[in-house]
């Protein structure tokens, strides 16, 4: 009898597990555009684009190999705008014994399919997605009766499970670690490896066309649209950053400049979380790049921390917390999230390129995403709900697995310090020192009250003050509180003042 084999739109990759033992000649891929999934936040234009146009290159991919695919698009006639009716209309055409699909990377979608066999009548069998270098087990293993989650560790037994970047059982170069050789301020004058826009052939004109129509509602800006769509040029796209940035990477890495969108960054999340790149393999050819003399260990052991350490990492951690991960607020933060979050239009330098970025490219790289509109919605107690929503929906990388814990736990510390061990409040001098943002702002980044005063500077001890009795006692938030108590009460006073204002216009 033939299986029906439903592919998710992050699930692009032919050796993705529920293809595994698929029968050419009898199973039918049902690959569906639908607008439960395009809507349930509002995507970025940009990002339904990209993921939309990546799902029917894929679809092409896998006819040009011989499987029979059932595509979808979002127009097509009697599309009833739910994967799950999608399925349902598949299977009335021919004669199936079961659903396979591999387990999707959000829980509120797994949740649904745990009831979709019973409403649609036949066997569904969820596989693991063995994408991930870590199986969930393992990193359930690894957490268990351990008082603290630290990455650092989770990382290490990667390095060693895999033997990526191993000289036998110790770490190459002799340190698992390289960071003090990293994350410099950016010099005056760096150039950065140019970008290659990807060409518009017509399935993605098509798409383009058809999201300017449907979500013109949803915010970003559509074009200009470079991104790879198809697993060719998303490998070009990684060559690309292995020949160009890789060697920098390490060096810059929490720098920010102005007009700069991708500076040695790599541009690669949003191809390894839809399928397109494999993360084992783009860690190997980093892995390669040092072998050859190409890219310094800072750099490479950077970079491979990134991939087989956090991403692996806050995957597990969302499978361990979930569903309840979601619903802390530590900080009892209320607030709304400012309107400026949708436009960019603040006085605020460093926001407004953040944003801006954020809505033109559907992408900012890990430090402004942490230290700029993060720690601006931690600083300001933005709810944590609605930081995550415009998280989730704003980038082309974003999904609930990844999403989520770098949100709530590294951005905002709604977790009470599950994932990070402080929270990444920042005040107005760190961000002078790793940008050129401050020199072109309407604020004074060395005022701390006054007219001018950059708002990072008082909310930053504003939240300190505000949020005293819950983090005083975090040991790496010991140098602020005595820096605060040896404050001239009237400054402290006047800070907190200053704040209260900024934040009830917001
Ligand atoms: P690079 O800087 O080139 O890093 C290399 C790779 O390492 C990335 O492609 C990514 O796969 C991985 N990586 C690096 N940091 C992390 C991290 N903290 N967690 C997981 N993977 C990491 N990443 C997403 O993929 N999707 C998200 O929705 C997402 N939301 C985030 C929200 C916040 C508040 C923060 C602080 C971080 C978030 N990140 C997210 C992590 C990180 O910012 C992005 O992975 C990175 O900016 C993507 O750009 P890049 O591919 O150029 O990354
Ligand atoms: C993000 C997204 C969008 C915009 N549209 C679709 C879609 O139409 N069909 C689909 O199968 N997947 C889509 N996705 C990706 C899903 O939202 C993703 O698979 C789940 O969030 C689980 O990670
Ligand atoms: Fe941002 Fe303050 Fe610098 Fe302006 S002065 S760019 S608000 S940190």
């Amino acid at each position: 009898m033939a299986v029906l084999r439903l592919i998710l739109g992050d699930q692009l990759d032919p050796h993705v597990a529920a293809l595994k033992d698929t029968d050419k000649d009898a199973d039918l891929i049902l690959i569906a555009e639908v607008m439960e999934e395009a809507s349930y936040v509002r995507h970025h234009k940009k990002k339904i684009a990209f993921l939309f146009s990546a799902m029917r290159h894929f679809a092409a991919e896998l006819e040009h190999t011989g499987h029979d695919v059932r595509y979808v698009t979002l127009d097509a006639k009697g599309n009833s705008g739910s994967l799950k009716g999608e399925v349902a209309r598949a299977l009335t055409c021919g004669s199936f014994d079961r659903l396979v699909v591999t387990e999707p990377g959000e829980y509120r979608l797994r949740a649904d399919m745990e009831t979709w066999s019973d409403a649609l009548g036949l066997p569904v069998e969820i596989r693991e997605d063995d994408r991930f270098i870590c199986p969930h087990e393992d990193f359930r293993n690894w957490a268990r009766g351990r008082q603290r989650l630290t990455m650092e560790y989770f990382y290490r037994e990667m390095r060693r499970k895999t033997g990526l970047l191993m000289d036998g059982d110790q770490p190459v170069g002799g340190q698992w670690n390289y960071d003090r050789e990293n994350r410099k301020p950016p010099k005056k004058g760096l150039s950065y490896p140019r970008r290659a826009a990807c060409r518009i052939d017509d399935k993605t004109a098509e798409v383009l066309a058809l999201v300017a129509e449907r979500f013109a509602d949803h915010p970003g800006d559509l074009e200009p649209f470079g991104f790879a769509v198809t697993r060719e040029e998303a490998m070009r796209e990684r060559d690309a950053f292995m020949e160009k940035a890789l060697p920098h990477f390490g060096d810059y890495q929490d720098a920010m400049v102005a007009g700069e969108p991708w500076l040695y960054h790599s541009v690669l999340a949003l191809y390894m979380n839809c399928g397109l790149l494999d993360p084992r393999d783009v860690c190997e050819r980093a892995e390669q790049a040092w072998r050859d003399g190409h890219a310094p260990l800072n750099a490479v052991e950077g970079f491979i921390r990134q991939v087989l350490g956090w991403r692996e990492y806050v995957r597990g951690l969302y499978w361990l917390k979930m569903p309840d991960y979601a619903e802390s607020n530590f900080l009892d933060a209320q607030r709304t999230l400012p309107d400026f979050y949708w436009t960019g239009e603040t006085d605020m330098a460093c926001l407004a390129d953040a944003i801006g970025t954020t809505l033109k490219h559907a992408y900012a790289h890990h430090i402004q995403r942490l230290t700029i509109t993060g720690a601006f919605a931690l600083m300001a107690g933005i709810r944590p709900s609605a930081v995550e929503a415009w998280y989730l929906l704003i980038y082309a990388d974003a999904y609930e697995w990844v999403e989520l814990p770098n949100t709530h736990g590294m951005a905002l510390f709604a977790d009470g310090g599950l994932m990070a061990t402080k929270p990444y409040a920042v005040s107005g001098s760190y961000i002078n020192k790793m940008s050129d943002y401050c020199g072109s702002c309407a604020y004074n980044v060395k005022d701390k009250t006054g007219k001018k005063a950059c708002p990072f500077n008082y909310l930053y001890w504003d939240f300190l003050s505000r949020n005293e009795e819950r983090l005083r006692d975090n040991h790496r938030l010991a140098m602020p509180y005595r820096t605060l108590e040896k404050m001239d009460p009237a400054l402290v006073a006047a800070m907190r003042a200053e704040a209260a204002r900024f934040l009830d216009a917001l």
